[in-house]
């Protein structure tokens, strides 16, 4: 319940908060340890990490047993990217009463249908019929009420007008929803900023700045943006880096001048909270 009332906080208070994109207990953990009150637990970062597609591939209990191992390592809140609830209301019923059982703080449905296809990938999203979708949110309202939930518009994705998304949002919100999301895949923040302008305000509102990253903090936050996700920033930072040293390591087959760019052995170790089990030994390990 923390967890839910750290996380609802961030979407209800004045001013603009940043979650960061993880995709396993290492880069939430680190993302915390940098600052962030939150994560947000991309489908993206956990499909690719695991060699899958975006497209559902990751079975719903699979995601599952990653959200637990991730948010039992961090204090702050995760808000998790459960797509389109892997299908109907029925579905996301059985999916937030495993997560409210984890603890992890909120839940992410967006309204397309299973499977579902990645926002930045074709023209084609088909969208869910809108009584359909705020089925799926009362039904994960009634199931699992302190789980703070995001209802997800991909209308704008879509090519769907702003008064399309507008409509939907407030259906949304008088269906249960906590919060509203609104994704575009536009290079500027315009189409947002237009929706912010017109926005009733029944519903704190997220956004994704993906592909309008460059985006000043201030403009969401003067537009009225309760919360803005780096949603997968910190995944293509470690594939960057990760291909970077494989690819040199390749070729000259030997460490030298490569160390200073890699983390320290020791802080593996610190992620891992080794001194932990050391105390824990001390105490433990011959208690009579
Ligand atoms: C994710 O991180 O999986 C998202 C955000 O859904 S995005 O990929 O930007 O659509
Ligand atoms: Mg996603």
């Amino acid at each position: 319940m923390e967890k839910v009332r750290a996380l609802a906080s961030l979407f209800e208070r004045a001013g603009l908060d940043f979650l960061m994109g993880a995709h396993d207990a290492v880069s939430a953990q680190i993302a915390q340890d940098a600052g962030f009150p939150g994560i947000w637990v991309s489908g993206l970062g956990l499909s690719a990490t695991n060699g899958l597609r975006d497209s559902n591939e990751l079975s719903w209990t699979q995601v599952m047993e990653r959200i637990e191992m991730l948010s039992d390592r961090i204090a702050v809140p995760a808000l998790v990217d459960m797509d389109t609830g892997y299908g109907d209301f029925n579905n996301v019923r059985l999916a937030v009463r495993r997560l409210r059982r984890i603890g992890a703080g909120g839940a992410c449905i967006e309204d397309k249908l299973f499977p579902k296809t990645n926002s930045f990938l074709g023209d084609g999203q088909a969208l869910a019929e809108p009584g359909e979708f705020c089925g799926r949110l009362k039904a994960a309202k009634d199931t699992a009420a302190d789980v703070f939930l995001v209802a997800r518009c991909e209308a704008l994705v879509a090519g769907r007008p702003l008064a399309e998304a507008l409509d939907r949002c407030g259906m949304y919100a008088e269906s249960g929803a906590d919060a509203v999301l609104i994704h575009s895949k536009k290079t500027n923040p315009d189409e947002i900023l237009a929706f912010m302008a017109e926005w009733d305000g029944s519903a704190p509102v997220a956004v994704v700045p993906t592909k309008y990253a460059d985006v000043p903090a201030s403009v969401l936050e003067e537009a009225g943006v309760s919360v803005a996700i780096w949603a997968n920033q910190s995944l293509r930072a470690a594939i960057a880096a990760m291909r970077r040293l494989c690819t040199q390591l390749a070729q000259q087959r030997t460490m030298r001048g490569l160390e200073g760019e890699i983390a320290e052995l020791s802080q593996v170790f610190e992620l891992a909270n080794n001194a932990e089990l050391d105390q824990a030994k001390t105490r433990y390990s011959r208690y009579v």
